[in-house]
């Protein structure tokens, strides 16, 4: 095994290497650095020209995270826990950048980090049990294991619009601000789309903007952060019990520290229901949703909180037009929820227009802007907050082949299949971080990093210590895994909207539920499974 290690294939005299990790943001630096304490050799290729994954692209203005600062981190290193200041409830993307660099740095990561590379092509050589991969910049590297931390929300998506090309003034997703940001002060900006990312950069480009259009074609719910500086006392208190904050958040189906009301929003009177939710709503973020146990489960239950937000909308928003056009209709929590710092206060300011494509459809893009039914709006700034092919467009933009040379697309073809979201049958020595099939994009992210990561180089561990060299998922075992994250989603609203959860953003994306809705449950299937040897994969 060592020596096949240690072979040279590539025709150049460098060594195999233990693994190749995919992207630099939170699950790809905890790869490297984990596989780096384990003595392995390892190479990080990275699309952008800093660590930060996520947090690197989207650093548009307002952009903040949506879970408290210190559960949204690392929880491995004590030191780092401790030492580590964040200075506000949520911390903007800035921090989260500092953060991430600050990572990078203090284990020594970056040595082994190609940045502006891209991984365009795996393949795995059944002969040798290796993967093959190739970057952009036309390098070869081969690697026993085969790591993607893409990241589950990371590749962008643009709406086809008539026109588009031929705007004249700057287009901008919001995801790819880092390279294609503009400058909006005294600007006429166009934003589309009122999901997570529309709510937060409107309301901050609005205020520098000369004129902010915000074109809606469903309207959001969102709740307000609430958030704040936190106090050198808050900091010491919160930092003095990280071990029972991390508990705590570890005991929930997110893996977030949101207080869960298990009661019924029908087992209480009306006016507690309502004062029940004016609390959470005071003291803002997604523990809106957790207010009553079955608001993900029950349509009538999840009415109650709808109605809620809903008379929130109609008191904030001082124009009782834009108010009703600004309601949403569908279920919250489906689609997730928005969480803003000043969202729908946004609207009372003169410089900005709701334009509701619903009854005003956007029918083309000009060079000078964007024709509506109604009209004609002059633009010199298109944001584009459409959202991400999340889950798969990261990954299957990478071309990737396993056993036989079956790509993973073509497999993928009717929706994407893992055993516990991390690996795929047919793809041995192949791992994924936070994708389809893991509770990624419902759960805290850098927990859920951690807990794969964790699971992936123990297991890489294990296969060692038993002179193996390959594991694979067994197609049955994946089959039966698939049932169980749709069995457990049919109990919830979840299925019902029209959310990237299930593809429904992506034109032609076939419809599945993407996520494992439960953490705990998802960190016991990978506990039992490690425990048993990986008995439930194969392992040769
Ligand atoms: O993307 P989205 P996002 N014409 O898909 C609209 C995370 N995140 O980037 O609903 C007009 O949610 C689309 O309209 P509709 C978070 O998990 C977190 O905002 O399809 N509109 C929708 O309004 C989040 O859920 C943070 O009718 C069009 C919007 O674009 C996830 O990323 C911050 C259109 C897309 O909303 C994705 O959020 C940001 C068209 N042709 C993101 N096509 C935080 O941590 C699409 N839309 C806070």
């Amino acid at each position: 095994l060592l020596q096949k290690r240690e072979k040279t294939i590539a025709g150049d005299e460098r060594q195999t290497l233990d693994a190749v990790v995919v992207g630099a943001g939170a699950g790809g630096l905890y790869a490297l650095l984990r596989l780096k304490r384990e003595g392995r050799t390892v190479r990080l290729f990275e699309a952008g020209s800093e660590v930060g994954g996520t947090w690197y692209w989207n650093n548009y203005p307002g952009a903040r995270v949506d879970v408290p600062s210190l559960e949204y981190s690392y929880s491995f290193d004590r030191a780092l826990q401790q030492e580590w200041v964040w200075p506000e409830r949520y911390s903007a993307q800035p921090q989260l950048q500092a953060y991430f660099s600050h990572v990078a740095d203090r284990y020594g990561l970056r040595d082994q980090i190609t940045f502006e590379t891209k991984v365009v092509s795996a393949e795995f050589d059944e002969s040798r049990s290796l993967w093959k991969v190739r970057t952009d910049g036309g390098e070869v590297v081969w690697a026993r294991f085969f790591i993607v931390a893409t990241g589950p929300l990371s590749e962008p998506i643009f709406p086809k619009i008539e026109g588009m090309s031929t705007f004249k003034g700057t287009s901008v997703h919001t995801g790819r601000w880092k390279t294609d940001g503009a400058d909006v002060a005294h600007k006429r900006v166009g934003v589309i789309g009122t999901g997570s990312s529309g709510a937060q950069i409107a309301p901050e480009l609005a205020k520098t903007a000369r004129k902010l259009h915000l074109l809606q074609r469903t309207p959001a719910y969102s709740v307000p952060s609430q958030n704040k500086v936190l106090d050198a006392q808050e900091i010491a208190h919160l930092k003095s019990n990280y071990d029972a904050i991390r508990e705590h958040a570890r005991a929930n189906r997110s893996a977030l520290g949101i207080d869960v009301n298990d009661v019924g929003a029908f087992e209480v009177s009306e006016d507690e229901r309502q004062r029940i939710f004016e609390e959470r709503w005071q003291y803002g973020g997604l523990g809106f949703t957790a207010a009553f146990g079955d608001l993900y489960l029950d349509v009538d239950a999840n009415k109650t909180a709808a109605d809620f937000v809903r008379q929130k909308i109609r008191e904030i928003v001082e124009d009782a037009d834009v108010a009703d056009r600004l309601m949403p209709d569908t279920l919250i929590g489906a689609k997730r929820l928005c969480v803003d710092n000043g969202y729908f206060q946004m609207f009372n300011r003169d410089n900005v227009e709701l334009v509701d494509l619903r009854e005003n459809p956007l029918l083309a893009i000009d060079e000078t802007g964007i024709v509506t039914a109604q009209g004609h709006i002059d633009l010199d700034v298109i944001v584009y907050a459409t959202g991400f092919d999340a889950f798969t467009g990261s990954i299957l933009k990478i071309d990737i082949r396993g056993r036989g040379g079956k790509e993973l697309k073509a497999v993928w073809d009717s929706g994407p299949r893992t055993y516990l979201g991390l690996c795929v049958a047919g793809f041995p020595n192949m791992f994924i971080v936070n994708g389809p099939g893991s509770p990624a994009g419902l759960a805290n992210m850098v927990t859920l990093a951690e807990t794969e990561v964790d699971w992936i180089v123990d297991c890489i561990q294990s296969i060692d210590r038993q002179g193996k060299s390959e594991i694979e998922a067994i197609q049955e075992k994946q089959d039966c895994w698939g049932r169980t994250l749709n069995e457990m989603a049919e109990q919830t609203i979840y299925p019902l909207a029209n959310s990237w959860y299930v593809g429904a953003n992506v034109p032609g994306k076939p419809r599945n539920f993407m996520s494992h809705l439960d953490y705990p449950e998802y960190v016991r299937s990978c506990r039992a499974s490690a425990e048993s040897g990986y008995a439930d994969f194969r392992v040769e």
